[in-house]
Order: C-alpha cells, then structure tokens, then sequence
C-alpha cells in the first residue's frame, strides 16, 4: 500500500483519531475542505440525536506545517462531544467501584456485530464491541479520504456521490449524469438528484419512523478526469474493481457493490453489454499542450488521456481491472441499520431468556450519509492507486512522472 491510513477510537470514547501516510510533500491541506466533508457526513433526513451533539471538526497534530503536506505520517483527531455524558463508562482507567449505570448490553441486536463480537472476543459486556463496531468511526475514514481528494484534485480528479434508491424507492436506480450530480444543492435531504423522488424517500423515512423500523438504500459513487491505466490486469490483488469493491464493502452496512451496470449487465447479451472503442483525432493532451508542469488544470483533455474513447459506459469505467479513462462508476448497497426502536427477537447472553434485542439511540437511515463515506473510500483506494503508478516524494515529482506517462499514452 502507497497510501494509507489506520484509524482508531471507540463511538462514545473520547476521540477519534487516524493516521494517513504517503502523502507526498508539498501537497496543500485544506483544513476547512476536510471538515466541509465531515459536515457533509452528518447530513441526510433520518440521521439520528447524535448529529445534535457532535460537530465534526478535525484537528491535525502532525506531517502538515504552514498549509502542506511534509511527506511525514498526517495524525489527526475529532473530538466525540458526547464523551462528556459516557466519561465513566468508556474510562481508560479501572474503576473503583462500577458506575451508576454501567449501560452494559447483554441483549444482541441481529444484524450487529454484538453477538459474533462477544463469543469472538469473550467478553459478556456487549458494548466492548458495539462501540468500535459503530458507524462512528466512519467520521474518520471521511477526515483520511478528504486528504486523498486533495491528493486527487491536484491531478483533475473529482469525486461525488448521490443517493439512487432509498428502501424499496423508486423500483428502478436513479440514472444521472455528472453534472446533474453536481447540481444537487448542498442541503439536499437526501442528496438526491430528483426533488420529487427525493420527497417521496422523505415520506418512507417518516412512516419507518412511526413503525419503530429502519431502512437501506442504494448510493452511487463517481470519479471523473481519471487517467487511462490504473489498477492492474496481471494479479488478482491489482484488479482495481477488486480493490474498490473491498474498500466499499468495509463500511458499515454494506453488503452488495456493484461497478458500471454489472448487476444489469449479468441478463443482458454481450451485444448489448460491451462498449465499443472508437477513436477521433489527438486531442490536445495527445500533443501534450494542455497540461504542462506550470498549468493548474492536470486533467487529460477527454478519455483519460487517450484519443481512443466509447460512447457508452456500462462497463463503469474499468476493463480487465484497469481504468479506461471513462467516468468510474460505482454503487454501494446498504442494509437497513440494525438497531431498531421496535425491536427484534433476541437472547439474553446472561440468563439465556427470549427478550427483545437492546435499544440505543441510532439513526432511522443513513444512506446518504454512508454515499459520503463512499466517495471517501473511493478516494483513498484512487489516491493509493496515484501513488504506486506515478511515486515520487513530492508533489511536483509526482506530477512529472504523470505528465510523462500522459505524454506516452498520448504517442500510444
Ligand atoms: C454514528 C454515531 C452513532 C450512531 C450511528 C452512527 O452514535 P450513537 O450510537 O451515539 O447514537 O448514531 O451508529 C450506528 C448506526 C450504529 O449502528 O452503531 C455516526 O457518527 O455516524
């Protein structure tokens, strides 16, 4: 791995805290972009109380001076305001005598971590697990993959997500374009590109909530001004779609990814599923005119730096593992969250007795808020991607070996 990152932190501990290495020197850090991106992550109708509590915000401890990247590891910390209300629960310490009220959890919810956690960890205090396996963490990730949109950006390369399907609405994914993404007012609900869809989403929110119920839903993730030739198709473990999928998969909820249309794609004929290639005159990256080490637009003129290109997409952007200088996109899908207000069958792990499964505060949906860890995920694994292809120990010889490789594929 060429860039990387660890995090660390239990949801009511606390803090937070992650560490992202290969960052090449010299990249700028905006710090306000970052916590833009943490904000962005507590939004969406159906968030639970919790967002009324934390006000994201990142604080940087190392490997960034006067506004850049020193190519040293980048420790960051977010602060969890609600540590005040859990300081003797979540101690560090060993405590003389138990708290008040201990808040232990012996009540498994189906679909969480709690049960499989406590017999894999032997411990009969349920929330040892529920506390790291929260969604929380996901804060985190969102401060790590906003450094790597940085490192992306500085090359052309944007990211944006939006919410496609939330529980069974509507039958078919929403289908827009890049720039119809980019339109969605930032106080969008739902971070939908369809107002009136979106408000019927609201409307399924609001009855799972009467229910006591939760929902999932289906986000979509696009990166756009990707170069031809990222990932591999010479090793199970280069095969960019592999990589990506993992990446997505790991966050909290997910269980089906699906790139370009690969799930519709598995019905239809190959006639009707591969993207013919076509291929007009150099364009100007070919000639290597709009993008030289002094300009600031890094982004090859139109597929990925070649002049071959397809006039359809369903492929996703990726072909044999490898980027094919189409927009990269790809869908995530979420279960509905698994801490209901109605609650499920369960067993009491100490007395062995049918109960109800425990109750914590939790959010009726966070699909939205789980595109915009989406788009974090997908920048870390492009960033990652950058690195190994292009290395170097700064910025500009970073951008260099880029400008070569775009010079080779422009000859190509
Ligand atoms: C979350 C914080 C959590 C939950 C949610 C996501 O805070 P709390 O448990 O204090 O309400 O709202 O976590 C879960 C969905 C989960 O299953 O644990 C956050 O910051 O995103």
């Amino acid at each position: 791995m060429f860039f990387k990152f660890t995090t660390a932190g239990e949801s009511h501990g606390k803090a937070l805290i992650a560490i992202v290495e290969g960052v090449p020197a010299g990249l700028p850090i905006d710090i306000a972009a970052i916590n833009h991106e943490l904000w962005l992550r507590q939004q969406g109708y159906g968030r639970g109380g919790r967002m009324k509590i934390e006000t994201d915000t990142v604080e940087i401890l190392s490997g960034v001076r006067h506004g850049k990247a020193l190519g040293s590891p980048i420790a960051l910390t977010i602060e969890n305001k609600d540590f005040v209300h859990w300081q003797d629960v979540m101690s560090s310490e060993e405590l003389a005598e138990q708290p008040k009220n201990p808040r232990h959890v012996t009540r498994p919810r189906p679909g969480h971590a709690d049960l499989a956690g406590g017999q894999k960890y032997q411990t009969r205090d349920l929330r040892d697990i529920l506390e790291r396996a929260s969604a929380r963490e996901t804060a985190a990730r969102v401060a790590c993959g906003a450094i790597a949109k940085q490192l992306l950006a500085a090359f052309g390369i944007e990211i944006k997500s939006h919410v496609v399907k939330l529980g069974s609405h509507p039958e078919s994914l929403i289908e827009k374009t890049w720039e119809e993404i980019a339109a969605i007012p930032t106080d969008s609900p739902l971070n939908c590109a369809d107002a009136k869809v979106e408000q019927e989403m609201i409307a399924l929110i609001d009855k799972a909530k009467t229910d006591g119920d939760t929902l999932g839903g289906v986000f979509e993730v696009l990166a756009k001004g990707l170069p031809v030739g990222l990932g591999s198709h010479t090793s199970w473990e280069d095969k960019l779609d592999g990589r990506i999928a993992r990446a997505i998969m790991s966050i909290h909820a997910i269980k089906a990814v699906e790139i370009g249309d690969g799930v519709a794609n598995a019905g239809r004929r190959g006639s009707e599923v591969h993207d013919e290639i076509f291929w007009s005159e150099p364009s100007a990256s070919a000639e290597g005119q709009n993008v030289d080490e002094k300009s600031t637009n890094w982004s090859p003129a139109h597929a990925g730096g070649s002049d071959f290109f397809r006039k359809t997409n369903r492929a996703g952007g990726l072909e044999g593992g490898i980027t094919n200088g189409e927009e990269l996109r790809v869908r995530g899908y979420m279960k509905p969250i698994s801490t209901l207000r109605k609650p499920l069958h369960s067993v009491d792990i100490d007395t062995k007795e049918a109960s109800d499964a425990a109750f914590e505060r939790s959010d009726i949906t966070a699909v939205p808020a789980a595109g915009v860890i989406g788009e974090a995920m997908l920048a870390f694994v492009l960033a990652n991607e950058m690195r190994e292809k292009f290395g170097g120990d700064s910025l500009d010889e970073m951008h260099r070996n880029y400008l070569s490789y775009l010079d080779s594929l422009g000859r190509y």
